[in-house]
């Protein structure tokens, strides 16, 4: 390397963390300050508790994640994805099982900066039993009972059809 080359090097190295600094303090500001977007978030009726409990803490001997990803979006494209099927989510896993009548911790890692996810349980007609929001870069856990063996659809209301799973209920045992 010549002695230009490598003064010019030696510069940029010392000039790009201070160009990447500049600009992430124009970065979009934190989720915890923007408004809530989607549906208000509710637990179980007690009709619908009779299919899932679903309490904030309390003993679980189980522990699942569910996070959730982003396919296409409009910071990253792919830009023809989005212009076709408008920005699309994913829970991952999307299918996930439990034992009727076990108490399952279920954590839920949103880890978009800027996207408002919701996870609801709905019954047959598709109407929700319980909704839970899941505010933008937030962990949130709930301890839910599933009390009805069987398979229930879940899905994330702002971002249908695409953001949506199954539970599998196995029969206890
Ligand atoms: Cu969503």
């Amino acid at each position: 390397m010549t002695k230009p080359i490598l003064i010019a090097t030696l510069i940029a190295l010392v000039l790009l963390p201070i160009a990447n600094d500049g600009w992430s303090q124009q970065t979009p500001s934190p989720a915890a300050t923007r408004a809530p977007i989607g549906p208000p978030a509710f637990l179980p009726d007690a009709a619908a508790a009779r299919v899932v409990s679903v309490t904030k803490g309390g003993a679980s001997s189980e522990h699942l994640v569910i996070i959730t990803e982003a396919i296409a979006i409009k910071e990253n494209g792919p830009k023809e994805t989005v212009a076709r099927f408008g920005e699309v989510y994913a829970f991952s896993p999307a299918t996930i099982f439990v034992r009727e009548n076990q108490p399952t911790t279920i954590s839920f890692w949103n880890l978009q900066p800027d996207d408002q996810h919701d996870f609801a349980i709905v019954n047959a007609a598709g109407k929700p039993l319980m909704d839970l929001a899941l505010p933008p870069l937030s962990q949130t856990s709930y301890v839910f009972t599933f009390h009805r063996p069987g398979i229930w659809h879940f899905k994330c209301l702002v971002h249908q059809p695409a953001m949506s799973g199954q539970v599998l209920v196995l029969p206890a045992h």
